[in-house]
């Protein structure tokens, strides 16, 4: 199997930003070479973060799907990705983070929505607001395919948002807290479907795995065989529409080993 994980709170819980119990479901995975690629609205410096810290060497998925990196070397097959820097290459399938901040500006001006994303935002605000450390508030600050936005509108509004979006060719995802826009088109599922052909270029017919907990997990869900919702920190599960979804009665980290541990059992591994 390849595993396609959400990182906030699914391999990480929603407020420490920790994966605590789910470490020891991820050194399990990698005893039996089982790959964990992350898929997560996170950038490209949150994740090489965290992989850093898990011992991950696998391909990743930042920003809700935007652009997929793979370690150099790691896949044989052709593959249409060039090089960049940390010796990895790069897969880009949205639009850049300079072009959606431009955009977004303008239908500030059009629409009079009020809506701040964290460009606007100063290092301290963005820690303040996500509780992140300083550090780790820039590293999500520096976005190349996305903006993350906090959004002072009501639900009467949303519609009227969206459909400016959409006329500059972007939409956008609801993560665990915060809204993240990217290029129209984008989404966790149709990277994961590129990343999965990959592998099967590779390896052959692999299963496909997915773990998330949000509505912007939800493509890349319905791209897997085996989806997995876990709860969020409340003890509920967000309300999806996923065919053959198992949900897992535990929260975040917590449900994401009993999510491995399931499927360890059943594929008798
Ligand atoms: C944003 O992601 C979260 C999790 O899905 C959200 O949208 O609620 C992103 O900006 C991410 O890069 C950042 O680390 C996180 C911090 O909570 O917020
Ligand atoms: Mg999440
Ligand atoms: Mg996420």
């Amino acid at each position: 199997p390849v595993i396609f994980t959400d990182l906030d709170g699914t391999l990480l819980d929603l407020h420490t930003y920790d994966p605590g119990p789910a470490r020891e479901a991820v050194a399990r995975l990698q005893e039996r070479g089982i790959p964990i690629v992350f898929c997560s609205s996170k950038t490209r410096a949150e994740q090489l973060s965290y992989r850093r810290q898990l011992g991950i060497r696998d391909p990743f998925i930042v920003e809700n799907g935007a652009t997929i990196f793979i370690p150099r070397g790691y896949f044989t097959v052709p593959r249409e990705a060039r090089p960049t820097s940390h010796g990895l290459e790069v897969i880009e399938l949205g639009r850049p983070a300079a072009e959606i901040r431009r955009a977004l500006r303008e239908i500030r001006k059009e629409t009079g929505l009020s809506f701040r994303g964290y460009h606007e935002m100063t290092v301290e605000e963005v820690a303040e607001l996500t509780g992140l450390p300083p550090e780790a508030a820039r590293r999500a600050m520096t976005r190349e395919y996305s903006e993350t936005i906090i959004v002072d509108f009501g639900p009467a509004d949303w519609q009227r948002f969206n459909a400016a979006l959409v006329a500059h060719g972007l939409v956008c995802f609801a993560g665990g807290r915060f809204h993240t826009v990217v290029g129209l088109g984008t989404d966790k599922g149709q990277a994961v479907h590129r990343l999965a052909e990959l592998y099967r270029q590779q390896h052959g017919a692999i299963l496909t795995v997915g773990l998330g907990d949000s509505p912007n997990d939800v493509p890349m869900l319905r791209a897997v065989d085996r989806p997995f919702l876990v709860q969020r920190p409340d003890g509920t599960w967000e309300s999806v529409d996923v065919p053959g979804l198992v949900p897992i009665p535990a929260p975040g980290p917590e449900g994401w080993c009993m999510a491995v541990e399931q499927l360890l059992t059943q594929l008798a591994l």
